[in-house]
């Protein structure tokens, strides 16, 4: 074998283990974290994603925990199980949820909010999932989302810097023929909703490097379940292709 075959060789191995044989998933459901805990990177070690928030309400641009199960004393009852109404009403657990905080009091300066409250204003602002590697599909829960009326709110994907798809909360509820609707979902105060996996293909891109939820009002987020994208198996055929007709047309000018 001559040297620039092998050295072509050795760039197909690397294309080769460049891209693993099936994708990756993961999960993100805050738990082990405390009730008031700032979410920001916590989730780049595990699986690359970094968590963000907007508000437009006036209050800080916090993500934190609140503890669907917390037992003491809170300002906000709408986010604890059992739940009233939704898919997962009343007595799925769900744990600890991600919500757009209202205050940043920490009076005891332990680096936790001390009495965590989702932003109320509407519109609230939004929660970011931003992830190092592109995801193929999610799924999540919602969390009282009293109406489509009262809380408008949408869920954004974007690729390359830019909003490839946009599913509103009504889209959920609303069966009209837009390809999201879940017949299953119930809005209403203090409701908990499973949403069935959202996939880069309904929008007719490869994947998502951000995930934008846009409360309008008071909500949670949680449980958001992911699958790594990877290349078309088509597109790494043609890649090796290229690369094997590299070496063939090498190896007829050398002869
Ligand atoms: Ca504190
Ligand atoms: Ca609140
Ligand atoms: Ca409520
Ligand atoms: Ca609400």
């Amino acid at each position: 074998m001559n040297r620039l075959s092998a050295a072509c060789l050795s760039v197909l191995c690397i294309v080769a283990l460049s891209f693993p044989a099936s994708a990756s998933a993961g999960m993100i459901d805050f738990a082990g974290f405390a009730h008031g805990q700032i979410m920001n990177t916590q989730y780049v070690a595990p699986f690359g994603v970094t968590v963000s928030a907007l508000n437009e309400g006036g209050g800080p641009d916090l993500p934190i925990v609140f503890d669907s199960t917390f037992m003491g004393s809170t300002t906000d009852g709408d986010l604890l199980a059992p739940w009233d109404a939704g898919n997962l009403a009343p007595n799925s657990y769900r744990g600890n949820l991600l919500i757009l905080a209202e205050n940043d009091i920490d009076a005891n300066n332990d680096s936790i909010i001390d009495d965590p409250d989702d932003e109320g204003s509407r519109n609230a602002g939004s929660l970011y999932f931003d992830f190092a590697n592109e995801i193929s599909e999610v799924s999540f829960d919602l969390f009282d989302i009293e109406s489509v009326g009262a809380e408008p709110g949408s869920i954004k994907f974007y690729k390359n810097g830019g909003v490839v798809g946009t599913v509103t909360f009504n889209d959920l509820i609303t069966n009209n023929g837009n390809g999201f609707y879940d017949g299953s979902i119930t809005f209403g105060n203090n409701s908990a909703n499973r949403i069935q996996a959202i996939q880069a293909g309904d929008f007719n891109v490869s994947g998502f490097e951000r995930v934008e939820f846009v409360l309008g009002g008071s909500g949670a987020v949680s449980n958001v379940q992911f699958e790594s994208a990877i290349p078309e198996p088509a597109t790494i055929a043609l890649m090796l292709m290229g690369i094997g007709g590299g070496v063939a047309r090498a190896r007829r000018r050398r002869s």
